[in-house]
């Protein structure tokens, strides 16, 4: 280029080559940023945009954090149960609220009901209540149940100490909602890690992406019977696995000694700061505190193992990809006017 240049004396030519000099660095630079861009941070379609309620409900956000902030104070257990339905509604055919539909004897067995939930949390489906009776009184009719879901999410991990991220609105609720939709889409503590990974992978999630949400697990608790396995009759020649640190292995048996007649006892999922939203679910797996077969099966494997130990040791680590994960997921098949609505009632689809 600087060769044709100072062979050229033409000062028009010279300004012309310029200009082509400048346009092309830019379109270099241009195309080196969006590759960037969208290598390191999943953008939101665009029909989801951060104001998207700021004329048609101007007092979105400060509806959701008030009633958010009152509803965690009466009831600490909101927000893992929050944070578990948004997370099932999300991979059960994208965020479309389908999970807080209830079933009836019209549409049949719906998401909520499905034989894997294990009774997903009321308190989620009571908070959402709460915030759409507001917004309808409000707005009536703008604001969809998903978006409610999405940012009641959001807020309850940062009031319980973790990272915030931005949430942009503009999902619609799905048309339907059905129990026979649930298996397939949600791991279970007894499948193998491949078997986990692999799920993750077909709905666009990396290994380390799948490690930094089930970190999730900081928070909240599992009942007896997901992990009892691990306690009683674990194989033929170890009564308990061997995973299992044994002092923690002698705690979870005592509070489970009832299980089977008493099928609500449940345990923490984090042992050591169990409503804390923190890194110590991944300090714990490194020392078989890991609840569930499938989260200490993270601290095991030779590809998640790396990632356990990097949110080990490093919290900002762990909330960076944790926060870049979860709104990833929160825009993971989101439905538009065409094939969704703004629901009335967030358990009951439109007539
Ligand atoms: C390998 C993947 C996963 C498996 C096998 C799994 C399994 C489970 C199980 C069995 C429970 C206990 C439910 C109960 O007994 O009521 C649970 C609780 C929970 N899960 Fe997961 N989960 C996984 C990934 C995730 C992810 C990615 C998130 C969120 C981003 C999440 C969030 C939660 C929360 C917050 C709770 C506590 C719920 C509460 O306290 O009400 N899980 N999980
Ligand atoms: C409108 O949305 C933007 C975010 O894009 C926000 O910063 C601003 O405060 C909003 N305005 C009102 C009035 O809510
Ligand atoms: C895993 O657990 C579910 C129910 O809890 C059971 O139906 C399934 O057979 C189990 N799978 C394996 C591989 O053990
Ligand atoms: C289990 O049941 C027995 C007999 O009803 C009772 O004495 C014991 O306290 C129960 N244990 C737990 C952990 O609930
Ligand atoms: C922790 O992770 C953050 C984010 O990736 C990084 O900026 C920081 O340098 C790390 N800290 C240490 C001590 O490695
Ligand atoms: C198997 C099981 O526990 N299913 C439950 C799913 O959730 C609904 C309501 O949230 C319960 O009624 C079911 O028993």
């Amino acid at each position: 280029m600087a060769g044709l240049l100072s062979s050229n004396n033409n000062n028009k030519k010279m300004r012309i080559n310029k200009l082509y000099v400048v346009l092309i660095t830019f379109l270099i630079i241009s195309f080196v940023l969006v590759v960037v861009e969208s290598k390191g941070h999943p953008r939101p379609p665009p029909t989801l945009t951060l104001d998207y309620y700021n004329k048609t409900c101007p007092h979105f956000n400060d509806i959701i954090s008030r009633i958010v902030t009152a509803k965690q104070a009466e009831t600490p257990t909101t927000a893992a149960a929050v944070v578990r339905v948004f997370f099932h509604d999300c991979m059960v055919d994208g965020c479309d609220g389908s999970t807080l539909v209830a079933s009836n004897h019209l549409h049949g067995t719906a998401e909520r009901d499905a034989d894997v939930n294990l009774s997903l949390p009321g308190d989620a489906f009571d908070l959402v209540t709460r915030v759409k009776t507001a917004m309808e009184l409000e707005c009536p009719g703008v604001v969809s149940c998903t978006d409610i879901l999405a940012t009641s999410t959001r807020n309850l991990i940062m009031m319980t100490g973790g990272p915030f991220y931005e949430v942009p609105l503009g999902r619609k609720d799905g048309l339907v909602s059905q129990a026979s939709r649930v298996l397939g889409n949600l791991a279970l503590p007894n499948m193998t890690m491949t078997h986990i990974i692999d799920m993750f992978k077909i709905k666009g999630f990396t290994v380390q992406e799948m490690v930094a949400l089930i970190g999730a697990h900081t928070i909240g608790f599992s009942h007896c019977t997901e992990f009892s396995n691990r306690l009683f009759h674990y194989s033929r020649t170890q009564p308990v696995d061997p995973k299992l640190n044994p002092k923690y292995a002698d705690g979870l048996k005592k509070l489970c000694a009832n299980y089977t007649t008493d099928p609500t006892m449940a345990a923490f999922n984090d042992v050591m700061t169990p409503g804390k939203f923190d890194n110590m679910y991944y300090k714990n797996l490194q020392r078989g505190l890991g609840l569930l077969a499938s989260d200490q099966a993270m601290a095991d494997d030779p590809r998640t193992r790396p990632t356990v130990d990097l949110y080990a040791a490093n919290e900002t680590a762990f909330f960076n990809d944790f926060a870049k994960a979860m709104l990833k997921a929160s825009i993971y098949k989101i439905r538009t006017d065409k094939d969704g609505e703004v629901r009335h009632r967030c358990d009951a689809f439109n007539e």
